[in-house]
């Protein structure tokens, strides 16, 4: 299953952002204007909140045979039966993350080609590189230049994905570096229709 997934539109939810009323509604748009992958992100909630919704979001991304990622949780991950997590650099270990979740998906967060290097060698599935751009979604981010992310993806062969400030003007800056994939927030969940604003970036960038 690993093998197969498809990186091109992976998003990320943000309840804060979103242009709708719950997670769940914002998920089911965005697979249906084409989202591949998708992050559950939450960041004040509950294990029990965070478990109950990944497990409402799961029956939305089973349906859709799209795979679900849980932000920093291999815990919640695992017991909602999810397809894997993403970590950043002070979550827990790749390697650690990998002895509870077998082999589910890992993908973690790197913005320079020495924690590239590190987290493929630790097991990662994918990377997630950024910030690309400064973006008020997420502002402890360090940033990335175009320069090290040519870099970053000749020195690693697993998946990459950026991230940060990725939008309908942004993404073509990145075509042609072999990159598999944007990960996009605002310019998908906040905007008034979710499922338009997948289809679109998901066109801009595939076309
Ligand atoms: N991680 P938007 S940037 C969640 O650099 C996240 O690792 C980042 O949101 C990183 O698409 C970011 O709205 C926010 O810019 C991305």
């Amino acid at each position: 299953m690993k093998d197969r997934v498809d990186y091109t539109l992976y998003l990320c939810t943000d309840r804060e952002l979103m242009s709708c009323d719950t997670v769940e509604q914002s998920v089911r748009e965005a697979v249906e204007g084409g989202a591949t992958v998708v992050q559950l992100r939450e960041k004040d909630v509950s294990s029990l909140e965070f478990y109950d919704l990944a497990v409402r979001v799961k029956e939305i991304t089973d349906k859709y045979r799209v795979p679900l990622i849980i932000n920093d949780r291999a815990d919640i991950a695992l017991a909602a039966d999810c397809s894997g997590v993403h970590l950043g650099q002070s979550d827990l270990p790749c390697k650690v993350a990998r002895k509870i979740l077998g082999d589910r998906l890992i993908g973690v967060s790197v913005s320079t080609v020495e924690e590239a290097v590190r987290a493929q060698q630790d097991g990662a599935d994918y990377l997630g590189v950024g910030a690309m751009y400064p973006t008020s979604t997420k502002t402890d981010t360090e940033f990335v230049t175009k320069e090290v992310l040519a870099d970053i993806r000749a020195a690693v062969d697993i998946p990459i994905v950026i991230i940060g400030g990725i939008n309908q003007s942004t993404l073509s800056n990145f075509k042609g570096m072999g990159i598999d994939g944007i990960a996009v927030i605002s310019a998908i969940v906040s905007k008034p229709d979710i499922r338009a604003a997948a289809c679109e970036i998901k066109r801009l960038w595939t076309e």
